[in-house]
């Protein structure tokens, strides 16, 4: 755990892939456009079924794992972290506890973890993988926000908060795909969880310890929850948030999901000062991109990822 936490800190600068269903629509939906990239179906309140029928659409054929890596290698990242599962529980790997992922429900077929797990032992980079957590809304199980009320769950499914016992959730959906990405793909560097809230103390230590059974070199954040995590988050901001190990995620454009109408985007100069800032303050930068619908990386994206890759040439050493 410690070297695996050492080796964390080496690394340094990583590649987030926000990659899933809302790529396909883009920020667009029934002809108007949408507020945010992967939580468009939150803000429209799309019902399951509905928001599942984007999966009949969605045929990355242009997807090349290889081509992703071998960039994230060539911008000097040392590893990358892709969603598992976002908000919308829709499982972009092969799952077999549900039903609800991208190769039993699309076209394509393809498991993309099952591709980047092959591209990145070919390019060196540590593979790792995001997973909501407390939000999941496909799952009649998972309660809003209370108390806070935020109303961050589907509540337009699944209406009767009092039926809601997270519990259930955690031992049907949470514990097997857990086990599931810690078996089926090698290594795994850090499971990235997202939003812990209403999972309970005692729920946090049983998944550290299934995480610490399965692959005690594996790292989690401290989204997991109650205090468990190896590291710290600080999202959007180059604020350190813990004086031990700590990671600032950042987007490029607006948006961690592919949007269409992004149109704000952080120049290669800008990119290259929030690494040092972030770097020099003991973190590591773990740098969004969202993929395309077809499976490619915007070019705006592509653009800075090869800029920042000539400074880090320049600038750092092997
Ligand atoms: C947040 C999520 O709600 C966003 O969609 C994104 O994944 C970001 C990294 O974490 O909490």
């Amino acid at each position: 755990q410690n070297n695996a936490l050492e080796q964390f800190r080496e690394e340094k600068f990583g590649m987030f892939l926000h990659w899933g269903l809302y790529a396909q629509t883009a920020g667009d939906w029934k002809g108007h456009k949408v507020k945010g990239g992967e939580h468009f179906m939150l803000y429209e309140r799309i019902p399951v079924q509905e928001y599942g029928t984007i999966a009949s659409q969605f045929n990355p054929i242009k997807f090349n794992a290889d081509a992703w890596v071998k960039q994230a290698r060539e911008t000097g990242m040392k590893y990358i972290v892709f969603t598992a599962k976002h908000h919308d529980g829709f499982a972009m790997y092969n799952s077999a506890s549900s039903d609800y992922n991208i190769v039993k429900k699309s076209p394509f077929k393809c498991d993309p973890i099952a591709e980047l797990a092959k591209a990145c032992k070919k390019y060196k980079i540590t593979l790792c993988l995001y997973y909501s957590l407390g939000r999941d809304w496909q799952d009649p199980d998972v309660p809003t926000n209370w108390p806070v009320k935020a109303g961050r769950s589907n509540t337009w499914d699944y209406p009767n908060e009092d039926a809601k016992v997270f519990n259930r959730y955690f031992e049907r959906k949470v514990k097997p795909q857990i086990t599931e990405l810690l078996t089926s793909y090698g290594p795994i560097g850090v499971l990235w969880f997202d939003t812990p809230e209403l999972i309970s103390k005692k729920e946090s230590a049983e998944l550290k310890a299934l995480v610490n059974k399965l692959q005690p070199n594996c790292l989690v954040n401290n989204r997991i929850g109650n205090g468990y995590g190896d590291f710290s988050i600080s999202e959007q901001s180059l604020t350190p948030s813990s004086k031990q190990a700590w990671e600032s995620c950042l987007t490029i454009g607006q948006n961690w999901g592919y949007n269409r109408h992004d149109s704000l985007w952080k120049s290669p100069e800008v990119l290259a000062r929030h690494l040092v800032e972030v770097v020099a303050n003991g973190g590591n930068l773990l740098l969004n991109v969202g993929p395309k619908g077809d499976g490619t990386f915007p070019d705006w994206a592509t653009e800075r990822l090869k800029a920042v890759g000539k400074w880090m040439d320049v600038n750092h050493e092997a």
